[in-house]
C-alpha cells in the first residue's frame, strides 16, 4: 500500500525543524595549541568531512537559522589560515550554522588595508549566496571556548574580547577588533566599513564608532566564553602602524557617509575553491 511507504529522501528534507537555539554537541573550554608539526595533508583529512567545496557547511539534520559568511582578510599568512581551518571547521560544525569560509587575499605588495578587504569580501560572498550574517575574523584568532557563537545578534557583535596577548581580558573598553559580526541590515545600517585605513590601526574603532553613531550598541559574549588565543607573529611587510589613522576617527561622523560600502571599488584576479575555503584575490588599489 503506497499510502504506507517511507517517504522519500526530498518528503524528509522538507520537514526538517529548526535547528536547536543551544547546540547539543557544544563541549564549552577547547585546548588549543598551535603544533607547528601539524601539515594540511593532515588538517584536510580531520575536517574536509561533511563539507562542500569553497569551505562550505549545512547542519543536515535541522534547518539553520542564520546563513553566516566568515569573512578573513589575508596575505600571505597560510600557516596560519591552516591552523584556523583546523580549529575552526569543527566548532563551526557544532555550533550548527549554515555557513561559508572567505579567505580575501590582497593581491600584490601594497599596503595592507584590512577593513576594505572585509568590505570586498562581503560582496563577493553576496555574490554566492543569500548570507544574511557576516562574521569578519582575523586569520590568527582561534577561541577557546566553543560557546562563543559564530553568528549575529540583535545588536553587532564583538567576540574577540579576551585574547591571550591582553591577559585575557578588553584592553579597553571600545575596543572592536579581531572577530566581529553583524547582520546584513546592521551592517549596511554603517554604510560597512571603511575604505581609507591604510596599514595598521584604527580601523576597528572606526568601525566602534560608527557603530554606536546609528544608534546601536555592542553585544559581547561574557569574559570567560569570549577567551581568544593568538598565534604569535612579527609584524607583517607593508602593514606598519599608519599615523594617519588615528587622526581620521575625529571625522568618522562625516566621512562614514561617504566612505564605506557605497563607495567600494576593487576588481577581483582570481577565485580558487578549495574544500577548506574560498579563496578570493582582490586587487583593492593602494591610498589616494
Ligand atoms: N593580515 C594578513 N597579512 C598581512 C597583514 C594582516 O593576513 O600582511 C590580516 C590577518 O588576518 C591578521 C589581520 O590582518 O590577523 C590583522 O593584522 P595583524 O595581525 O598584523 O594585527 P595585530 O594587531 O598585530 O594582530 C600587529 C603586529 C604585532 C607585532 C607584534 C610583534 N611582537
Amino acid at each position: 500500500k503506497s499510502s504506507e511507504m517511507a517517504p522519500t529522501p526530498s518528503a524528509v528534507s522538507l520537514t526538517l525543524g529548526p535547528c536547536p537555539e543551544n547546540p547539543p554537541d557544544l563541549i564549552g573550554p577547547l585546548l588549543v595549541e598551535f603544533d607547528f608539526g601539524r601539515t594540511w595533508e593532515h588538517v584536510r583529512k580531520e575536517v574536509s568531512p561533511l563539507l562542500q567545496k569553497g569551505g562550505r557547511f549545512k547542519p543536515k539534520d535541522c534547518v539553520a537559522k542564520q546563513k553566516v559568511a566568515i569573512i578573513i582578510p589575508f596575505r600571505n599568512r597560510h600557516e596560519h589560515l591552516k591552523h584556523w581551518l583546523y580549529y575552526l571547521h569543527p566548532i563551526l560544525k557544532r555550533q550548527l550554522v549554515d555557513y561559508g569560509v572567505y579567505v580575501i587575499n590582497q593581491d600584490g605588495e601594497g599596503v595592507f588595508n584590512r577593513a576594505k578587504l572585509m568590505n570586498a569580501g562581503y560582496v563577493e560572498a553576496l555574490k554566492e549566496y543569500d548570507y544574511d550574517c557576516f562574521l569578519f575574523s582575523d586569520v590568527d584568532l582561534v577561541p577557546l571556548n566553543d560557546r562563543n557563537l559564530y553568528r549575529c545578534f540583535d545588536n553587532p557583535r564583538h567576540l574577540a574580547i579576551g585574547m591571550d596577548k591582553f591577559n585575557f581580558d578588553l584592553p579597553y573598553k571600545t575596543f572592536f577588533g579581531g572577530v566581529a559580526s553583524l547582520y546584513k541590515h546592521q551592517y549596511l545600517k554603517i554604510n560597512g566599513f571603511p575604505n581609507t585605513y591604510w596599514g595598521w590601526g584604527g580601523e576597528d574603532d572606526d568601525i566602534y564608532k560608527r557603530i554606536v553613531l546609528r544608534g546601536m550598541q555592542v553585544s559581547r559574549p561574557d569574559l570567560l566564553t569570549g577567551r581568544y588565543r593568538m598565534i604569535k607573529h612579527q609584524r607583517d611587510a607593508h602593514n606598519d602602524p599608519n599615523p594617519k589613522n588615528p587622526d581620521k576617527l575625529f571625522q568618522t561622523h562625516w566621512t562614514m557617509n561617504a566612505d564605506g560600502i557605497n563607495s567600494l571599488k576593487y576588481t577581483v584576479k582570481n577565485i580558487e575553491k578549495d574544500i577548506l575555503y574560498t579563496f578570493i584575490t582582490v586587487d583593492i588599489g593602494s591610498p589616494e
